[in-house]
């Protein structure tokens, strides 16, 4: 009897003790459990400083302090595909001399100052489009009228840049192309730039406006040539380059005033690098120029062969790093970013 009441009360205070572990071990749980929600919060800017060393981390990091922010704001896109759904191939191209402006700013009520991004998907490049000009306005506006859309359809993030050469002296198509890229970085850091043709409108949108591993040559033919390839190592018209590549040739030269030898200059620059010319397929690669006469102002250049032979020497120095010019104005219009720049003139 005496040994059974002994046990019996050693039960029961086993009891209380087990009751008593367990109370313990719920209360080192919420303990612990409101300790770390103190920590998520407490992620300061102090402790995302100490942090942001590594890329990995800084990643965490912002997602951690961002989180909140994310509730509000639309979800990422997602890539748009590797061939856009839009592209419609081969198009009948129409030059009404009806046309106006303003009909082209209401067909394209997406682009704001030039700029235009897919709405539903992450385009795959940013592309900087730009047109070296002066006096041809008509020409200008076919160009916008078929561009914008093609490069809609072709799912890209873009902007329209017009590079006008003020004042009368002798055009300049490089230099402007080389103000262009310039003028555009100071944008947005662009990934690509189409070196543009005011005339020349593509008539097919799986001519894609996009940057390649190797400079471009976009056009492999036009209406006014039968559609082939003037020349072998024929670079002018239409090309596409990176930042990168652009830069690694020093651009273009400065130095050619009036018409002829830039596009073959370039070529030299992008040979000496030991990069190779890719072209889209013939069946694609098609524009239409728009009939012109040759401008006045922008007459051959006759020294143009001379400056081709010194090409290897001189491309170092001249170049995106000497091309001097004023910018006179930057105007965001409806449809493309107008720049108007003062080149100067030949030396004679
Ligand atoms: C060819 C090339 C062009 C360039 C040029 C020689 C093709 C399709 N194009 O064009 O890329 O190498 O020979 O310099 O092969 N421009 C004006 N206003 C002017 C003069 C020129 O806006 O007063 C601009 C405009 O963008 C024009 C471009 O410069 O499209 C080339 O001039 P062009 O069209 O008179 O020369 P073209 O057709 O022989
Ligand atoms: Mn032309």
């Amino acid at each position: 009897m005496g040994l059974c009441s002994h046990m019996f009360k050693i039960l029961r205070r086993g009891k209380y003790f087990v009751l008593l572990v367990l109370l313990l071990s719920v209360l080192a749980w919420i303990a612990t459990f409101s300790g770390e929600t103190e920590k998520a919060v407490l992620v300061s800017p102090a402790t995302t400083l100490t942090l942001v060393k590594e890329d990995s981390l800084r990643d965490k990091v912002n997602t951690l302090t961002t989180a909140p922010d994310r509730l509000n704001t639309p979800p990422q896109k997602v890539d748009c595909p590797q061939e856009s759904p839009l592209l419609q191939g081969a198009m009948k191209l129409s030059f009404e001399s009806s046309l106006k402006l303003k009909d082209v700013e209401n067909d394209n009520k997406g682009v704001i100052e030039g700029e235009y991004e897919p709405s539903d998907c992450a385009a795959r490049q940013s592309v900087a489009i730009l047109i070296p000009h002066r006096n041809r306005e008509r020409h200008l506006l076919y160009l916008l009228h078929h561009l914008h859309p093609f490069l809609q359809r072709q799912q890209l993030h873009y902007t329209i840049y017009v590079i006008q050469q003020a004042g009368d002296a002798t055009f300049n198509r490089a230099k402007l192309l080389n103000v262009g890229y310039l003028e555009a970085l100071k944008d947005y850091s662009w990934e690509c730039f189409i070196f543009h043709d005011v005339d020349l409108v593509p008539e097919n949108d799986h001519n894609l406006y996009i940057c390649d591993n190797q400079p471009k040559h976009l056009v492999v033919g036009r209406n006014a040539t039968g559609y082939k390839l003037r020349y072998k190592g024929y670079f002018g018209g239409v090309t596409a380059m990176t930042r990168d590549q652009f830069l690694q040739v020093n651009g273009f030269s400065n130095t050619y005033w009036g018409w002829g030898g830039e596009d073959d200059d370039l070529r030299i620059r992008v040979e000496l690098q030991k990069m190779k010319i890719v072209r889209p397929p013939a069946d694609v690669a098609r524009y239409t120029m728009v009939f012109h006469k040759r401008d006045s102002g922008n007459e051959i250049n006759k020294d143009r062969m001379r400056l081709l032979g010194r090409t290897p020497q001189v491309w170092r120095k001249d170049g995106l790093n000497s091309c001097s010019y004023k910018t006179l104005s930057v105007e965001r219009l409806p449809l493309y970013v107008n720049v108007t720049v003062d080149i100067g003139k030949p030396q004679s």
